[in-house]
């Protein structure tokens, strides 16, 4: 069908506006990867019919901040290929033309060619997210304080809300929207029945209000006791009518107040958090429960899958155990939200068996942004690898969606870290095309971040690629190289413990249920002589995975016990190899910090000496973890330290002493660190 075109110049003030590009990519409180130089010039024509806020902000931003030929929006006809939310471009030298199926697809086509001023030209460029669902969970506490945040206090300022509305909202919405996420959960999986108080539900629909046209719908983490805790109900029984009732009216009560509310993620029967088994009854009769609640109104249950408990032999094969005999009993808008991996969001897991193995029930992966067990927001660890490598594993086709646990806080620079937005930025561009490498992503974030690329030298800008692109394997090496999983200290997660040993604690929160050192060897034994929980792995994967000699190196201690003297691919023996390993970390640190200061004539100066710090805090850590793993593990292997890293190592003894008096809401800081240690 062809439009009529009634044409419209728009000349449009931006609505943020700040001096040059060059000034504003590092001031304070701005999102890397939005424009804020404000051009003026941008002329836009929308055909007729095509009006909503969606569309006003579109264009606002072509007007504010779009310098090349005019642009012509248009909705994409009946016969288009262009998926929901999609968008084609193409472009002249005279025009630029925008197709899209609906707004949003307009409104992210818009940000992609501001993000890409050459999208389309030559030819046709169309593009569509991969996943309908692409959401950030905020593990954000209603006191401010947020479970696993290094970027300060929670950006939700409840006390204020509804009346009073900080302006960051909407650039966080804006900061969403421009990387194609379309929902977030706002409040910790650990989650305060308050939430759902009528009180609260107000809040909520403001904070809705804001976000509702940059697409972002939102969602609430609930807790499953909440009838008995907010409204004194006897029981929370999933099957209770009374208890029915209740969820059915509150969902109700939501959607009065937010007609697009996108539904509830639960934390059920985990680490203490009450679920359905309380009562006698299963994760599906749960799910299904809220999902029937929320059914008239087309919301979703995200019913998460990470379960274990002490009894169990093997952590890793709980989520398993647990949920897969229950595929197919689930209703059709619930979907099973699985961590990444088996355990807990390690530097490196294989990935959670779980995926594929339910065929009959939506699954979603959830991915964690924030560093809990990357170094906080003191180190730099690019997560894109970490990512991709998971969907070499996992098809992307067979999950429904993706989360993120996110990394945002209240900061003047949202991720703590100064180059961790590179991360919130690299999920969102995941979400939306899984099949995106990270060398690419990177590129794409130090370009628009970093550096100008154009004045930078090509040896300069591709050391900063290599930094970033390799991060993550360096914190690897200097943490948990070759499959090694959860040797951290207690509690925060901040540092190395691999002698933990905490009175009461459950064996499964302790580093030594995870390396299981002894004179014989290290590792898990996972194989089927041990937990077996290569068995829930899918032939041939799991054959591979069962053997030391074909199973991947780099999880081979996640895999296996095996024998200090083992002969690896590299003809070291293991323990060698492990040597190696963390020295190959400490030095890829080394590395940065050389590769930082050959960055800095490109760099912002304020930004320059922030990662320095930073930097210079990280190489410390990778010392530290270094020093204390490996003469750790010299107790059981017997043998030597290469003398070159022995003689700079800090007794074991006095690192055994290093406790960090910190809690799981905070990030050490370089001083606190500095002078403990
Ligand atoms: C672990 C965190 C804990 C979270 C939990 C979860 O240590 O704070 O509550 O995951 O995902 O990674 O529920």
């Amino acid at each position: 069908m062809r439009h009529f075109k009634f044409l419209y110049i728009i000349f449009l003030l931006a609505f943020i506006s700040c001096g040059s590009a060059d000034t504003c990519k590092d001031a304070k409180g701005t999102i890397s990867w939005l424009p804020y130089a404000s051009t003026d010039k941008g002329q836009v024509c929308v055909d007729e019919g095509i009006s909503s806020p969606t569309i006003d902000i579109a264009c606002r931003e072509l007007g504010g901040h779009w310098e090349g030929a005019p642009v012509n929006i248009h909705r994409a006809t009946d016969g288009s290929t262009i998926g929901k939310n999609g968008f084609a471009i193409s472009q002249s030298d005279s025009q630029v033309d925008i197709y899209a199926p609906d707004d949003l697809g307009i409104l992210y086509g818009v940000y992609a060619l501001l993000r890409n001023p050459e999208l389309g030209r030559n030819g046709r460029v169309e593009d569509s997210p991969s996943y309908d669902l692409r959401l950030l969970n905020h593990w954000d506490n209603l006191d401010g304080t947020i479970e696993r945040g290094y970027a300060g206090k929670s950006l939700w300022k409840w006390e204020g809300l509804p009346d009073s509305v900080s302006p960051r909202y909407e650039e966080y919405a804006r900061a969403n929207a421009a990387i194609g996420i379309n929902g977030t959960v706002l409040n910790n999986v650990n989650a305060s029945p308050k939430i759902l108080s009528e009180e609260y539900l107000k809040k909520v629909a403001a904070l809705a209000d804001i976000f509702r046209p940059y697409g972002i719908k939102v969602y609430l983490s609930v807790n499953f006791a909440s009838p008995m805790v907010l409204d004194s109900l006897p029981t929370a029984d999933p099957l209770n009518p009374e208890v029915v009732k209740w969820w059915t009216d509150k969902a109700d009560e939501i959607y009065s107040l937010i007609p697009d509310f996108g539904g509830f993620l639960v934390k059920a029967n985990s680490e203490g958090q009450p679920g359905p088994m309380d009562f006698g009854r299963t994760h599906a009769d749960g799910a299904n429960m809220l999902a029937g609640a929320l059914k008239p109104h087309d919301g979703v249950v995200m019913w998460r899958a990470f379960v274990y408990s002490p009894a169990d032999a093997d952590r890793a094969k709980q989520a398993y155990l647990e949920f897969q005999p229950l595929d197919g009993k689930f209703a059709d808008n619930v979907i099973i939200q699985i961590k990444n991996g088996p355990v807990d969001f390690q530097p490196r897991e294989p990935y959670s068996p779980l995926f594929g193995a339910m065929t009959a029930t939506d699954g979603m992966a959830e991915f964690q942004i924030t560093q809990e067990y990357l170094g906080h927001s003191n180190h730099l660890a690019y997560l894109a690898p970490m990512w991709t490598e998971f969907f070499d594993y996992v098809q992307p086709s067979s999950i429904k969606a993706v989360a993120g646990v996110a990394n945002i806080g209240d900061d003047d620079n949202w991720t703590g870290h100064p180059l961790v937005q590179a991360n919130w930025y690299a999920f969102g561009r995941l979400a939306w095309n899984p099949q995106l490498t990270s060398t690419q992503i990177a590129d794409e974030w130090l370009s628009m971040a970093l550096v100008d690329k154009a004045q930078t030298p090509e040896d300069v800008y591709e050391s900063l690629l290599d930094m970033f692109d390799t991060s993550r394997e360096a914190v690897v090496d200097y943490m948990m190289p070759l499959g090694l999983h959860h040797l951290f200290a207690f509690g925060h997660h901040y540092g190395p413990e691999p002698w933990c040993d905490v009175e009461g604690a459950r064996p499964d929160w302790l580093p030594k249920y995870y390396h299981r050192a002894d004179s014989t060897g290290l590792g898990f034994d996972r194989s089927p002589s041990g937990s077996n929980a290569v068995g829930q792995y899918p032939e041939p994967l799991r054959s591979q995975l069962a053997s030391v000699e074909t199973c991947p190196e780099e999880f081979l201690l996640w895999f296996h016990h095996v024998p200090w003297t083992h002969r690896m691919k590299s003809g070291n023996t293991l323990w060698e190899e492990l040597c190696i390993a963390y020295q190959r970390g400490v030095e890829k640190v080394e590395e940065y910090r050389q590769t930082w200061e050959k960055a800095k004539p490109y760099i912002a100066p304020e930004l320059y000496t922030d990662v320095e710090t930073c930097l210079a805090t990280q190489l410390k850590d990778a010392k530290w973890w270094r020093d204390a793993c490996l003469q750790y593990f010299a107790q059981y292997s017997k043998m030597p330290i290469p003398a070159e890293i022995a003689s700079e190592m800090r007794p074991l003894e006095e690192l055994m002493k290093i406790h960090l008096p910190i809690t799981n809401y905070e990030s050490p800081t370089p001083a606190l660190l500095d002078s403990l240690r």
